[in-house]
C-alpha cells in the first residue's frame, strides 16, 4: 500500500515537473540560451562578457534590481574564488537567482488555518480561473472551501465561477450582476463562519467604472472582513499575467498601495517568454511568488518552487522526462 502510494507521489511529481519544464520552455528559449552562448563564447572574464550577461538577464525580464543584485554577486564570488573560466560561473549565477525567490517558510499557513484569501488584480489576469484551481486543490486535500463572486460588475463573472465552484465542488455565495460586491462578502464571511469553512476564497473584479472605484472597493471589502471576521487568518493575493512583463511588476505595485499584498500568483507561465519576471518581483518588490499557473486546467496551478522553477529552466530536461 504505501510503495504505491509513493509511486503514486512520485508520478505526480513527474507529472508536475514535466508540465513546469514545458511551460518554461519559451522563458528557457530566451534567457538561457544567451546565457550560454555567452558562456561558450567567451574564453575569460573581463567587462564585456559581465555586460553582454546583463543585456541577457535584463531582455530576460529580470529586472534591473534582480539584474544587479545577481551580477554583484557573481563579481564578488569570482574574486573571492579567483575563478578563471566563464563557465564556471554559470552554476553561481543559477544559486544566486534561486536565493533571490526563496518564499519562505509560513508562505502557505493559510492554506492550514481558517482563513479569508483575497484575490485582487486587474481584468483578464486570471483571478477566476485561479480561484478555481486553488479551491480545486484546497478540495483535495480535504478542505472546507466557499467561494464569494465578489465580482459583481463584469457580466457573466458570477456564473463563470459557479463553473469552477461545481468543478471543485466548493460552495459559492453570489449576488446579483451590478450588486454591492461587499455586500457578497458580508454574506460569504456569514457563511464561512456558519459552515466552519476552512478557506473563503473570494474573486473580485479586474475593473470598476474607473481605478479609484475599484481601489475603493478593496478597501471596503477589506474593512468588512476585519470587523465582520477578524479571527480568519489574512491572505491578499495579487494575480498577475506573466506575459505582459514589466507591467504586471507596475500592477503589483499599485495594489500593493490599497491592500497589503502577502503573495503573488503569475499566470501564463505557459507559453511565455517572459518568465523571468518571476525573479524581478520578488527582487523589486519583496512579495514572494506563491503558485504560477501553467494552463487553463484545474490541475494548472503549482505552488512555487524556487528549486524546481531553476532546474526546470537550466537543467537539461531530457533526464527528467
Ligand atoms: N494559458 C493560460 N491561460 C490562463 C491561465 N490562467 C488563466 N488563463 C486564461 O486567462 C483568461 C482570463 O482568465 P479569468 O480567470 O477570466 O481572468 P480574470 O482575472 O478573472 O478576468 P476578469 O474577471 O475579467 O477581471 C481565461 O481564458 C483563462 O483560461 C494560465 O495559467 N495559463
Ligand atoms: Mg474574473
Amino acid at each position: 500500500m504505501r510503495d504505491e502510494h509513493m509511486a503514486e507521489e512520485q508520478k505526480e511529481k513527474k507529472g508536475f515537473f514535466s508540465r513546469l519544464v514545458s511551460g518554461l520552455s519559451k522563458t528557457r528559449a530566451n534567457i538561457v540560451s544567451g546565457m550560454d552562448s555567452i558562456f561558450n563564447g567567451f574564453s575569460h572574464i573581463n567587462e564585456d562578457f559581465y555586460e553582454e550577461l546583463e543585456e541577457v538577464l535584463i531582455m530576460g525580464d529580470l529586472g534591473v534590481q534582480a539584474t544587479y543584485d545577481i551580477l554583484d554577486d557573481l563579481r564578488a564570488k569570482v574574486k573571492e574564488r579567483h575563478i578563471k573560466e566563464p563557465a564556471d560561473c554559470r552554476q553561481i549565477l543559477i544559486d544566486s537567482i534561486k536565493e533571490q525567490m526563496n518564499v519562505g517558510e509560513t508562505a502557505y499557513e493559510f492554506e492550514e488555518k481558517q482563513s479569508v484569501v483575497m484575490v485582487i488584480g486587474v481584468n483578464g489576469v486570471g483571478k477566476t480561473t485561479t480561484i478555481g484551481k486553488l479551491a480545486g486543490k484546497l478540495r483535495s486535500d480535504g478542505k472546507k472551501v466557499i467561494l464569494a463572486a465578489a465580482d459583481t460588475f463584469r457580466a457573466a463573472a458570477g456564473e463563470q465561477l459557479k463553473e469552477w465552484a461545481d468543478r471543485a465542488q466548493a460552495e459559492l455565495i453570489g449576488g446579483q450582476e451590478g450588486s454591492d460586491p461587499a455586500a457578497v462578502v458580508y454574506d460569504a464571511v456569514a457563511a464561512a463562519k456558519a459552515r466552519h469553512a476552512d478557506v473563503l476564497l473570494c474573486d473580485t473584479a479586474g475593473r470598476l467604472h474607473n481605478k479609484k472605484n475599484l481601489m475603493e472597493e478593496l478597501r471596503k471589502m477589506n474593512r468588512i472582513i476585519d470587523r465582520e471576521y477578524p479571527e480568519a487568518f489574512r491572505e491578499t493575493l495579487a494575480v498577475l499575467d506573466a506575459t505582459t512583463g514589466q507591467n504586471a511588476l507596475q500592477q503589483a505595485k499599485e495594489f500593493n498601495e490599497v491592500a497589503d499584498i502577502t503573495g503573488i500568483i503569475l499566470t501564463k507561465m505557459d507559453g511565455t517568454a517572459k518568465g523571468g519576471i518571476a525573479v524581478a518581483i520578488q527582487a523589486e518588490l519583496g512579495i514572494p511568488v506563491k503558485y504560477i499557473g501553467v494552463g487553463e486546467t484545474i490541475d494548472d496551478l503549482q505552488k512555487f518552487d524556487a528549486d524546481a522553477f531553476v532546474r526546470a529552466l537550466f537543467d537539461q530536461p531530457k533526464e527528467e522526462e
